[in-house]
């Protein structure tokens, strides 16, 4: 991409309305823009990284054998009649009216739904277990939509719904989700440390949320100091495997963790003062199980291997995509702007180009820029008519992994300077020699 032909609309001051980091440098990089309170426009640069969170998740989703599918976004009331949470949602749910006067409303979950389409089709134990997701957006009339996308009204979920035959098999699928999450936040490069939470308007009383510590965090939570070392399942972790997955989830349960909801003084007294956690995060995911609080109601019901029929055991599990970003952000950031993890940067390297217009740095540019994008990278190339100095920060701001740099001084001793976003270390090189370290 050659930013002189990009849309990236970089703002020099900063922005009033942004009380912390991530909000601050997600309008100051052109990634987002607010439409109206809580509602938001990814900008180009911003779709770019929402995209790639979203390839991870659903990478480790499909890992896990929850199959995509995609639902709207508005619903029917009548399903959420049927379910009994129509009333008992409140002001959260926008309702909506069609021409016809049918009450419509825009979901703020999904659970309604997925029961439907499960029980018009799956009526045999032979089926099951089956978890279906997708990532969708969503709507919750929040109070206080705030911090840019990190609490918003209008919002991306990456929601996934299990349906077994018994409370021990979903307890299984549980545990999938369980571990599939703790793979998929340290993917997007985070620590994210499961804790018992309340289930809110989902229901259900076996519940975890996910949560990443920092300072600028909504939730106050509670755990033990040794969640921060812990291991992650490894990409050779069988799903399957009913034991190998109830040890993933005992151990990462094995001690203290509570969210303010769910905290017991007492408990977390006994850890050793040096070893408690009393910190701020952010929920970046949570799962439920609930057994058959929907499958009851709404009539879904597989017949089981006694030849009965059985009412389906259940759970969700939801992840803000639109909140994971901020929540990357809060975590890596310095001084100058964000500092990407490579596996969601919107580009792999910018290739900054010191003198536009001059021939020696336009064609080293244009080179690179070439066998790079060949090589299949995300590519940016720097060629407006700015000043090095204003392109230096912009390339920073945005935090993309790597720089290389051609100035006219290099370029003639057939170098360029290749620059680590996150340590500052710079390195000359010849241009074969950046080319191949990217290629290789
Ligand atoms: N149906 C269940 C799980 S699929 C559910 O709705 N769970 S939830 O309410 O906990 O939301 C799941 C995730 O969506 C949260 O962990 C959070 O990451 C994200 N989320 C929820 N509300 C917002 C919001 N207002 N703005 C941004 N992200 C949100």
């Amino acid at each position: 991409m050659r930013l002189s032909r990009y849309f990236m609309p970089i703002l020099k001051e900063n922005p009033k309305e942004a009380e912390i980091v991530s909000h601050r440098l997600m309008l100051r990089a052109g990634m987002i823009r607010q439409q109206s309170q809580g509602i938001y426009s990814w900008l180009p640069l911003g779709k770019r990284v929402l995209d790639k969170v979203n390839a991870v998740i659903r990478e480790e989703q499909n890992r896990a054998g929850a199959i995509e599918l995609s639902m709207p976004t508005l619903q029917s009331a009548e399903l959420w009649q049927e379910s009994g949470r129509y009333d008992a949602y409140g002001k959260e749910m926008l309702r909506i009216k069609d021409r016809q006067e049918r009450p419509m409303l825009y979901g703020p979950t999904n659970e309604e739904m997925v029961t439907d389409i499960f029980r018009a089709s799956v009526k045999s134990y032979k089926d099951l277990p089956l978890n279906l997701y997708h990532i969708q957006l969503k709507f919750r009339d929040e109070i206080r939509p705030r911090f840019g996308t990190m609490r918003s009204r209008e919002f991306m979920m990456k929601d996934a719904y299990s349906f077994d035959l018994t409370r021990e098999a979903a307890e299984h699928s549980y545990n999938k989700m369980f571990a599939a999450y703790l793979r998929t936040f340290d993917r997007l490069g985070l620590r994210a440390i499961p804790m018992r939470a309340d289930t809110g308007p989902i229901g259900g009383n076996l519940s975890h949320e996910f949560i990443i510590l920092a300072d600028t965090g909504e939730s106050e939570v509670f755990c033990h100091k040794d969640f921060v070392g812990f291991d992650i399942p490894s990409e050779r972790t069988d799903f399957d495997s009913v034991e190998g997955l109830q040890a993933i989830f005992d151990k990462w349960t094995s001690l203290y963790a509570a969210t303010s909801e769910m905290h017991d003084e007492a408990a977390f007294n006994a850890i050793p003062e040096g070893e408690r956690l009393s910190a701020r995060g952010i929920e970046v995911g949570h799962i439920f199980y609930f057994g058959t609080k929907y499958s009851e109601p709404m009539g879904a019901k597989v017949q089981g291997p006694d030849g009965k029929e059985h009412f389906v055991h259940m759970g969700s599990y939801g992840i803000g995509p639109t909140r994971l970003v901020p929540a990357i952000i809060e975590a890596s950031h310095d001084d100058n702007g964000i500092i990407w993890p490579a596996s969601v940067a919107p580009f792999d390297v910018v290739v900054i180009n010191m003198k536009s217009g001059d021939e020696a740095c336009d064609d080293t540019c244009e080179l690179i820029y070439a066998a790079l994008t060949k090589a299949g990278k995300d590519v940016l190339y720097d060629d407006t008519d700015d000043r090095a100095g204003t392109k230096f920060a912009t390339a920073d701001l945005i935090g993309v992994p790597l720089q290389i740099i051609a100035g006219p001084r290099a370029v003639a001793n057939g170098e360029v300077e290749v620059k680590d976003r996150k340590t500052g270390a710079r390195e000359t090189m010849t241009i074969e020699a950046a080319i191949n370290r990217f290629v290789a």
